[in-house]
C-alpha cells in the first residue's frame, strides 16, 4: 500500500472540494486560538503581576518562509512562574496551531502545564494537560497530592473529547491521568467543547498555583530543577511540532525557536544531555536517533481508570 501522507500534507484521504469545504468554514467561524491565549492571560493576571520575558528579542525576528503563515509568540515571568509562552501558528490552508504551556519556577513543585492543539482541515490533533513533574504512575504521595482530586475535572470531558487512539509510548510518562488527548475532525461542537476544557484545566492549575508556597528543602528543589529539565530536554528534542516549524522557518531557526523560546530553560537548568535522560536513543556512532520513539505507539485506550490508577499494560 502506498505510505499514509503526512499530517501536514493536509491530504488525508478527502477531497479537494471537502478541505476547501472545511477550510472555509474554520475561516467563516473566524476561528483562531489565540482567543484560547487570550482569555488564559486575562486570567493569570486577574491573580498575579505577569511581566512580559525578554524572550522574543533573544530569538529575534524569525522569517517565515511561507509567505501567508504568520507565528505569534508571547512570554511572561511572574513571582511563581519562571516562563508563561505562548505560540500560535496562523498558517495557511486553515492551519492553526497553538502551543501554550506554563513553566514553574524550579522552587516550587507545581505541574506544567501544557496545551498543544493542532488544526488542519483534515484533522485536529489535541493534548491539554496539567503534566505531571514527578511520576505520578508509581508515586502515590504525589498522585494524592494533585491528581487524586481533579479527576472529576478529567473525567467531565471524556465523553465530549474521547481518547484518541495510540499514541507513542515515551509521551505516557509526561501526561497525567486527566490529560485530555484527542483527534476529531468536526470543528464547531468539539471547538467548543475543547474551549470549556482549556478554561476549566486553565483555572485548575491558577488554583493550585495560588496554593503552593516555596520549597525550603534544598533537596527536592533539586529534585524539581531536574525532573523539569528532563522534561524540557524530550520535548525539546522530540516534539511532534518539529517537522511542520522547519518546513515554515528553517532548520536553524527551528532549533533557536525550540531552545531558546518554546522550551527554555533546557540549556539552563541543567548540564545533562537527551542521551543522559534517555540512553535507548543512543545509536552505535554515539548520535542521537532520529526516531520519535523507540517503544512504539501504543495505548488504543485511556489507560488511567476512574480512580485515577493505572491500567495501562506493556509499560
Ligand atoms: C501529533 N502531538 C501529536 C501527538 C501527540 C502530540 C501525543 C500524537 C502522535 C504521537 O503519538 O506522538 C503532543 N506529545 C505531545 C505533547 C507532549 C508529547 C504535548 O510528548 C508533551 C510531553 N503539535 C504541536 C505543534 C505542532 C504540532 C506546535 O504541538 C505544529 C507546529 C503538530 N502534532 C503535530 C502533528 C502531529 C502531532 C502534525 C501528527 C504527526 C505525528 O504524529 O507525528
Amino acid at each position: 500500500a502506498a505510505p499514509k501522507p503526512p499530517i501536514w500534507s493536509f491530504n488525508h484521504g478527502i477531497s479537494w472540494r471537502e478541505r476547501k469545504r472545511r477550510s472555509a468554514a474554520i475561516e467563516a467561524a473566524g476561528f483562531s486560538y489565540q482567543k484560547f491565549v487570550n482569555f488564559a492571560l486575562d486570567e493569570t493576571k486577574r491573580r498575579v503581576h505577569l511581566v512580559p520575558s525578554s524572550l522574543q528579542e533573544k530569538l529575534g525576528s524569525i522569517p517565515v518562509t511561507d509567505g501567508k503563515a504568520e507565528l505569534k509568540l508571547q512570554s511572561f515571568e511572574a513571582p511563581k512562574i519562571r516562563l508563561l509562552r505562548s505560540m500560535c501558528i496562523n498558517g495557511n490552508e486553515a492551519m492553526q496551531v497553538m502551543d501554550f504551556a506554563v513553566f514553574p519556577k524550579v522552587e516550587y513543585d507545581l505541574p506544567i502545564f501544557c496545551a498543544n492543539f493542532f488544526t488542519s482541515s483534515a484533522m485536529n490533533i489535541i493534548v491539554l494537560d496539567l503534566n505531571p513533574l514527578h511520576d505520578v504512575i508509581s508515586n502515590r504521595e504525589y498522585f494524592e497530592k494533585y491528581y487524586e482530586r481533579l479527576m472529576p475535572l478529567g473525567l467531565k470531558y471524556e465523553q465530549l473529547l474521547p481518547w484518541g487512539g495510540k499514541i507513542t509510548s515515551e509521551s505516557l510518562r509526561f501526561f497525567s491521568p486527566i490529560v485530555i488527548w484527542t483527534k476529531f475532525s468536526e470543528t464547531q461542537a468539539k471547538h467548543n467543547a475543547l474551549f470549556a476544557a482549556f478554561k476549566d484545566y486553565y483555572e485548575a492549575w491558577l488554583e493550585l498555583m495560588d496554593q503552593v508556597s516555596m520549597e525550603m528543602d534544598a533537596s527536592r528543589v533539586m529534585c524539581n530543577c531536574e525532573a523539569q529539565h528532563r522534561y524540557l530536554t524530550w520535548r525539546a528534542e522530540k516534539d511532534p511540532g518539529r517537522q511542520i516549524l522547519k518546513k515554515l522557518i528553517g532548520k536553524d531557526h527551528t532549533k533557536d525557536l525550540l531552545r531558546i523560546f518554546l522550551f527554555n530553560g533546557v540549556d539552563e537548568l541543567g548540564s545533562k544531555t537527551f542521551l543522559d535522560y534517555f540512553p535507548e536513543y543512543k545509536l552505535e556512532d554515539g548520535t542521537v536517533n532520529d526516531k520519535r520513539s523507540i517503544m512504539g505507539k501504543s495505548f488504543e485506550n485511556r489507560p488511567w481508570n476512574s480512580k485515577g490508577e493505572f491500567i495501562g499494560t506493556n509499560f
